[in-house]
């Protein structure tokens, strides 16, 4: 006992957001996780950075764990709550409403209610005007989250990171049913009008589809040659101001960086490349996002989770300059310090 110190007992989802000005209350390894320790809520408001997860894994070709993304992810942000954000030097809790909703409920046993499912938990979220970003989950469910944005805000443009394109060509069940596969889900949001492929871009692939669909693809060893600030200025040129969905496929990362995943890919993005990109998307118009093909199982002292995590740190970031959280960068040697400098 040390004495002093009065510890209060937290009674979990119950207390307040944390944010750097109040870690001295809670540590970050204690208390039951939700995204960034923020409040758990069950229902979003207009407005809200909402997180919600969608455990689903039956869709993957390879090894499956996904469905236990979400929890890894929550687990791994609590450490970025603890301090403010870099670059910029702001709380995004302090600018924006995060709430965590939880997982959305998935009946495995009648899988096939499980794509209106997840579309219908991911429009309540944005019909009330909330921001929705999914943690996956394996890749499938951008699927049904693409539908659901899409009824509000019409076909998408796709900004979408991963080893693989995902247009592989779909199968049609019964009664016209949606194959639940997370390789094919992209050609399907075509067939359907969901995406634009001729606004959308494709950064990071590194795998074979006879028929990319008009999609563009900038692939792994294109991103290295070229460097993310002019990938990022052709994927900006090519959405212009249509409604951008953004889906990260963990995989986009090599697997040096992200080995906890099901379908992993050699020769991938480093974690630097894919920062430099996040950060570049600022001035399109992003309207939801997912980040996705965590599986715990396979990690390697939680690198894959952290890796998600900080994607999702990032939109959070993001949503928070939209609202007005001032950006500020450490002094360049020999200058003076620059404030509210934009990337
Ligand atoms: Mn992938």
């Amino acid at each position: 006992m040390i004495s002093g110190i009065t510890t209060g007992v937290h009674t979990p989802f119950n207390c307040g957001a944390l944010s750097p000005a109040s870690i001295a209350s809670e540590q970050t390894y204690s208390r039951a996780h939700t995204f960034l320790r923020a409040p758990h809520a069950d229902r979003a408001r207009a407005g809200d950075f909402a997180v919600l997860g969608v455990p689903l894994d039956i869709a993957t070709s390879n090894r499956p764990g996904a469905r236990l993304g979400p929890d890894a992810i929550r687990s791994a942000s609590a450490q970025l709550a603890e301090l403010k954000s870099y670059p910029g030097g702001f709380d995004p809790l302090s600018h924006v409403r995060i709430v965590d909703l939880g997982d959305a409920l998935l009946d495995f046993g009648f899988p096939h209610t499980i794509p209106a499912a997840i579309e219908e938990a991911a429009f309540n979220v944005i019909s009330t005007g909330a921001f929705l970003c999914a943690l996956g989950g394996d890749h499938f469910v951008s699927y049904p989250l693409l539908k659901a944005h899409a009824r509000k805000y019409g076909p998408l443009a796709l900004i979408h990171f991963d080893a693989h394109p995902d247009t592989w060509t779909p199968r049609t069940g019964p009664g016209g049913a949606v194959e639940i596969n997370h390789g094919t889900m992209f050609a399907q949001a075509i067939h359907d009008g969901l995406i634009d492929p001729s606004r959308s871009s494709q950064i990071g692939i590194r795998t074979w589809v006879d028929d990319p669909m008009g999609m563009n693809i900038f692939d792994s060893m294109t991103v290295a040659g070229k460097g993310p600030d002019q990938i990022v200025a052709m994927v900006k040129a090519l959405a212009g101001d249509a409604p951008c969905y953004l889906t990260v496929d963990i995989d986009c990362l090599d697997p040096a960086f992200a080995p906890g995943t099901g379908t992993p890919v050699m020769g991938g993005l480093t974690p630097r490349e894919l920062l430099a990109m996040l950060r570049g998307l600022d001035g399109l118009r992003i309207i939801g996002c997912d980040v996705v093909e965590v599986a715990p199982a396979y990690d390697q002292a939680g690198i894959t989770a952290l890796a998600a995590a900080t994607v999702v740190y990032e939109e959070a970031c993001r949503f928070a300059r939209l609202k007005g959280a001032r950006q500020t960068s450490y002094p360049v040697p020999g200058r003076p310090l620059a404030r509210n400098a934009t990337q």
